[in-house]
């Protein structure tokens, strides 16, 4: 088995490692958003990829406090209150309830946490549930989208947002 299992984990790492590249073809990308933490500094910059019929959001992070926190997308596209409440509640068209470890969830906003390390770096990236003839309107609708960074991790499970704290820092995504 020990002879199996190092060719088995390498070509894994081929194959999401390939998924990436694919993704960051910017012939693919519809959207961006830069993201501004609480004193208006830029902490990152995240890009939605539509491939495949999928879409997939893409975030660089840099600046962050070091730790896990959660990243979801928010339904309105307004980060102008100091606090970032403008943005709203999770992108929700289904009326699920929160978290990917509900059986009532998950909402579509829901998105992985991500490790930001002691330099302040973190990427995540996760493709969205259901097509993106359904996806697209969902983001761009009259409100527009947000991404929200939040203090903690998200548990995954806690309605309505993962018990993830207090909001650290916010993007509205536009269209390209
Ligand atoms: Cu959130
Ligand atoms: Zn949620």
């Amino acid at each position: 088995m020990q002879r199996l299992a190092l060719p088995i984990a390498s070509l894994a790492l081929f194959a999401v490692a390939g998924c990436a590249t694919a993704y960051e073809d910017s012939s693919d990308q519809v959207g961006s958003a830069t993201l501004s933490d609480r004193s208006g500094n830029d902490v990152g910059m995240a890009r939605l990829y539509a491939q495949d019929g999928e879409v997939t959001v893409s975030v660089d992070f840099t600046g962050l406090s070091a730790g896990t926190h959660a990243v979801h997308l928010h339904m309105t596209g307004d980060c102008s209150a100091p606090d970032f409440t403008s943005a709203g509640g999770h992108l929700n068209p289904s009326g699920n309830e929160h978290g990917t470890l509900n059986p009532q969830g998950a909402h579509l906003g829901d998105l992985p946490n991500v490790e930001i390390s002691t330099a302040g770096m973190g990427t995540m990236s996760h493709t969205l549930s259901g097509q993106s003839t359904m996806v697209l309107p969902q983001i761009f609708d009259a409100d527009g989208t947000a991404l929200v960074v939040h203090e903690g991790a998200d548990d995954y499970r806690t309605d309505p947002a993962g018990a993830a704290g207090s909001r650290v820092a916010c993007g509205v995504f536009s269209r390209m």
